[in-house]
């Protein structure tokens, strides 16, 4: 397909409107140092401070138009970070981002050797109740809506811990984290098998973090993360689910081959993505009003910069293409039983070049037409590494 306008006008409409509502959160630890923990390779490019992980993030969202917000961590987005907000007001006013959802840290105090939320020593599940509603009241000073709680709760051996007892202690954690939510406030409730336990993990799938967000209040939601799942789960099934019941509060989008791999979203299934976005933009009921996407991948050999565009970039193609889909038309040939017609019809939508069309409508907002071309010719990317290159050279980069 030559031009954007030779998918018909019907088309170009649907996939205009899909882009102009498409918002997409970048991560604060996308942009600094980070690696696997068999090493980490530096990046003179990468981001120090809070501030230039703004910076970047403003950077980001002024090439794409898609990106206004940030995600926060409390403990990474460090020394004062997250804590400062009349700082953090003053670098969304300057890079022109918003703070967005707050991202407690649950797991990397030495306290939290056997758990946090459910840790079987007192002292230390109030200690990650009280950081829980400090990120509370960190969320409602900056009047960012969601606080995303991972929990990497678990055990390593079979016996070794009660799973009963602590599936009582993480509620009780989440209930009290949900009576401190402000009114415009949520918690989305993320889900993982496995790692950094290695047994059970205390929130492990779609199943249980449904029920925990359903039992902490009407404030709570599931967070979906697509490199938590087993090899083979049907995500968009999930998600499917957690449209029907209310209770999708959002995505932390990227890619997988083998585990929680944090590789750029499409760049191994992008059929995967495009199954999701084909749910979500099925669903035209509130249900679907709030859910955040997010982005959580960690970048450990591509350029940060370049990986966080292309990754936008790749988001708006998948769901412009997911927006070619005739639902109405669909629909008929699923009713019929019609298979062939309605796989066609659905698949031929992903296999759809909608670049130029994407290209169109950047260019009919104002903005860059290739966005990766523009950020390598923009310079940034270089300038950065000579003013960040000092700060981060010999230094031992932590996964944050
Ligand atoms: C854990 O694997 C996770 O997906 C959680 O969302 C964390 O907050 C994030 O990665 C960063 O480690
Ligand atoms: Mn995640
Ligand atoms: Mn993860």
């Amino acid at each position: 397909m030559a031009s954007g306008q030779g998918l018909g006008n019907r088309a170009q409409e649907r996939v205009f409107a899909a882009l102009d509502g498409f918002r997409i959160e970048v991560p604060s630890w996308g942009f600094s140092n980070t690696g696997t923990r068999f090493g980490k390779f530096v990046q003179a490019a990468a981001a120090t401070s809070i501030e230039e992980k703004f910076a970047d993030a403003g950077e980001v969202n002024k090439l794409t138009g898609a990106a206004p917000t940030v995600a926060l961590h409390v403990l990474w987005d460090t020394p004062k970070g997250v804590k400062d907000v009349p700082q953090i007001r003053q670098l969304e006013e300057k890079y022109g981002v918003r703070a967005g959802s707050i991202n407690p840290n649950l797991f990397q105090d030495q306290a939290y050797k056997f758990g946090a939320m459910a840790n079987p020593d007192a002292d230390v599940r109030k200690l990650a109740i009280a950081h829980l509603l400090e990120s509370v009241e960190i969320g409602k000073e900056l009047g960012s809506k969601d606080v995303s709680i991972w929990d990497s709760d678990g055990s390593n051996y079979p016996g070794t811990q009660s799973i009963r007892k602590r599936i009582v202690w993480t509620e009780e954690a989440l209930a009290a984290t949900h009576a401190a939510l402000g009114p415009d406030q949520r918690m989305l409730v993320e889900y993982k098998p496995f790692e950094p336990a290695f047994y059970h993990t205390d929130i492990a799938d779609w199943g249980m973090a449904l029920m925990l967000a359903h039992k902490a209040g009407p404030k709570a939601k599931v967070l979906v993360d697509t490199g938590h799942h087993y090899q083979g789960q049907n995500i968009e099934q999930i998600v499917a689910w957690l449209l029907h019941m209310d209770m999708l509060g959002g995505f932390h989008f990227n890619d997988r081959k083998y585990a929680d791999d944090d590789l750029t979203l499409g760049s191994i299934d992008p059929y995967q993505v495009f199954r999701i976005f084909h749910e979500i933009l099925s669903e035209t009921g509130p249900a679907v009003k709030d859910v955040a996407f997010m982005i959580d991948q960690s970048h450990n050999l591509k350029g940060k910069m370049e990986a966080a565009v292309q990754t936008v970039v790749t988001a708006q193609e998948i769901y412009a293409r997911a927006a070619l889909v005739d639902r109405e038309q669909l629909g008929e040939l699923q009713d019929k039983c019609d298979l062939v017609a309605a796989e066609e019809l659905y698949r031929g939508c992903f296999w759809t070049d909608v670049r130029p069309m994407v290209r169109e409508w950047r260019e009919a907002r104002g903005l860059a037409a290739d966005p990766l071309a523009q950020l390598k010719t923009s310079g940034y990317v270089e300038e950065a590494a000579k003013a960040r290159g000092a700060k981060n050279a010999g230094s031992v980069a932590t996964y944050a």
